[in-house]
């Protein structure tokens, strides 16, 4: 491996574009919902001052997924998990895996900051690791192979709500969270879960140009909340291994919370004793608070959160309290 050298991201300007008229039809949508990703935080403003001149290239990435260990695509698809299913059709496998939200991938000079897909072929997720610490019987390093290998994967399917009001329903696979919550045995004093996200300027090229965020991306549950049953972490999105835009090889899926608090590529937990720092709640307090629970009946300082749009089909639906999940959840907040 000496002596190559691999290029970023942003410097590979001989991908050739495929899949044209699902660009299209995404770029209809993204205009149906432009003023909201415009509207996305004061970044939007900060996002144009270094513009760089470069061809994008368009591809929307379906391909089989980097190795992470050895027999790893006998887990997928995997078995559905009925008490999780939902009332509503799924979302285009298309449009999920094409309409992202991940910051370590904008791009410089991208104005559309949702085709993530293009940004992601330089991130390395094989051979991935998980860093666990903090208030834990089990401290150490974890390769993710084994994890998969230990619990098992199923599937279950999710309603999602992002705070910029774009909504979709999925069939993640992954593990519950309490399960690796008990393997792991926090100690009696943790009260919180503190996730990382990879930290990878090299690979992730939102990162070497915002450099105004506070890398790396992190997020945080209550060990309540974290060990709900419907928490969940994911390693697979339509019985596959999950793509890099959508958090490969593993994220987090809190449905009941917006979008934000669902980290994506997550190499380090930690255990902790307060509610710790997150990368939206230390950054912009007044709009992202650390619990973030879906509530139409709170709007964004900026906007209304009464109703949400479909990514695949474009309809405007009510926003449920709790995403729908109330059932579950809302005895965590009495
Ligand atoms: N590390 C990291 N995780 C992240 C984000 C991010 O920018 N970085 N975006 C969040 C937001 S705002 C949303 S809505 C979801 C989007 O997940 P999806 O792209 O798989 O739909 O990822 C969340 N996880
Ligand atoms: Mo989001």
């Amino acid at each position: 491996m000496a002596n190559i050298h691999i290029p970023k991201a942003w410097e590979n300007k001989s991908l050739k574009p495929t899949g044209e008229e699902t660009y299209l039809n995404r770029r209809r949508l993204i205009k149906d919902l432009g003023i909201l990703s415009a509207g996305l935080l004061s970044g939007s403003a900060l996002l144009s001052c270094e513009k760089e001149e470069r061809q994008n290239p368009v591809t929307v990435i379906r391909e089989p997924n980097d190795f992470i260990f050895d027999g790893m695509e006998t887990f997928y698809p995997a078995t559905r998990n009925s008490d999780f299913s939902i009332d509503r059709p799924l979302s285009e496998e298309i449009d999920a895996t094409g309409y992202n939200n991940f910051y370590e991938f904008n791009a410089p000079g991208d104005p559309d900051i949702k085709a993530i897909h293009q940004y992601v072929d330089f991130f390395d997720t094989r051979d991935w690791t998980i860093e666990v610490s903090g208030l834990t019987e089990m401290p150490g390093t974890y390769h993710l192979g084994d994890l998969i290998q230990q619990f098992g994967v199923e599937e279950r399917l999710y309603r999602h709500r992002c705070v910029e009001t774009w909504a979709m329903a999925v069939p993640w696979t992954g593990f519950p969270m309490s399960t690796l919550i008990d393997f792991l045995q926090p100690k009696e004093t943790a009260t919180h879960i503190l996730m990382k996200t990879a930290n990878r300027p090299e690979e992730m090229p939102g990162i070497s140009y915002q450099t105004w965020w506070p890398w790396p991306y992190t997020e945080a549950l209550e060990l309540g909340e974290a060990r709900n049953e419907v928490t969940f972490i994911a390693t697979g999105l339509y019985g596959k291994p999950l793509l890099k835009q959508n958090g490969a090889p593993i994220r987090l899926v809190v449905p009941w919370k917006y979008g934000f608090k669902s980290i994506k590529s997550i190499v380090s937990i930690e255990f902790v004793n307060s509610q710790p720092a997150t990368f939206w709640n230390a950054t912009v307090p007044q709009e992202y608070g650390f619990v973030a629970n879906v509530d139409p009946g709170v709007p964004h300082p900026r906007w209304s959160q009464a109703s949400e749009t479909d990514i695949s089909t474009g309809e405007r639906r009510n926003t449920l309290k709790y995403n729908g999940y109330g059932e579950q959840v809302a005895h965590l907040y009495e």
